[in-house]
């Protein structure tokens, strides 16, 4: 089980950790509580969400799912770009793994997705909601998912536990969310960078070398002689080589 007071001890700065067996979804936890600071975590779900509405595979005791609440007090521009730093960083931190980012929410391993981050803003306060959900250890995909979903410990036992890696990720996150030097790390594990990448916009595919990415996690793409500036929260990558 993940212990509540391993993920406090090393993160002073959390006002709470709530633990439940099993929830809809911690995302839904957490919009209903609000206390800023404050960690929901579940060792299921059953309504998981990832971004514009589509469902994400939480299965019992196979990996981390978790929500922040956070109250924004500060001027950083990307919470996404934050989260996804502060994962590959504590992976690194804690295991020979080299993971690796694709724009703007996934993280990769191996070329497969071990997780995925979700951050919503709600527009009746100040807060935002961060969702993490990771592939801690292997799981029978569901079919549609096998060739694209892998673990963080595929065929061997894991060598560190769940609340460890929960522990060390949001350790890093305040480290960095304190230094805002996290861009650098983003772009370093950014994989999709230098790529060829399909897209859709107004109902056409476009395809075109990804280029940069901006502070605020734009993705820059040449396209054709123009330059596109692509926005996450409305586009998805379809296919990238
Ligand atoms: C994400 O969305 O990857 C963000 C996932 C955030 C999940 C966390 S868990 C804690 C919190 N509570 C929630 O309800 N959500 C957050 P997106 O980039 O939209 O990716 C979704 C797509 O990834 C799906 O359409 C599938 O193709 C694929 N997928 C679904 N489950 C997966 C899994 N467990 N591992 C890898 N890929 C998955």
């Amino acid at each position: 089980m993940i212990k509540r007071e391993q993920i406090l001890t090393q993160n002073p700065w959390l006002t709470d950790v709530s633990i439940v067996e099993s929830s809809q979804s911690t995302q839904l936890d957490a919009k209903d509580d609000l206390m800023d600071k404050k960690l929901f975590i579940a060792d299921m779900q059953t309504a998981a969400r990832g971004r514009f509405g589509r469902h994400y595979v939480a299965s019992k005791g196979a990996g981390i799912y978790m929500s922040l609440v956070l109250k924004v007090a500060d001027d950083i521009k990307d919470y996404t770009i934050l989260t996804a730093s502060a994962v590959v960083t504590a992976i690194e931190t804690l295991t020979p793994k080299k993971p690796q980012i694709k724009w703007v929410n996934d993280i990769y391993l191996n070329q497969k997705k071990i997780g995925g981050i979700l951050v919503e803003h709600l527009l009746s306060s100040q807060h935002i909601i961060i969702g993490v959900g990771i592939n801690f250890r292997q799981f029978d995909w569901p079919i549609e998912l096998r060739d694209k979903a892998g673990a963080l410990f595929e065929a061997e036992n894991p060598t560190i536990t769940r609340g460890a890696l929960i522990a060390e990720i949001w350790r890093q996150f305040e480290l960095l969310r304190l230094r805002q030097q996290f861009f650098e790390i983003y772009k370093a594990h950014s994989f999709i960078l230098g790529q060829t990448v399909e897209f859709e916009e107004q109902g056409r595919t476009i395809i075109g070398t990804a280029v940069d990415l901006t502070e605020d996690g734009q993705l820059i793409v040449h396209t054709n002689g123009l330059v596109k500036v692509l926005s996450s929260g409305e586009i998805s990558l379809k296919k990238w080589l």
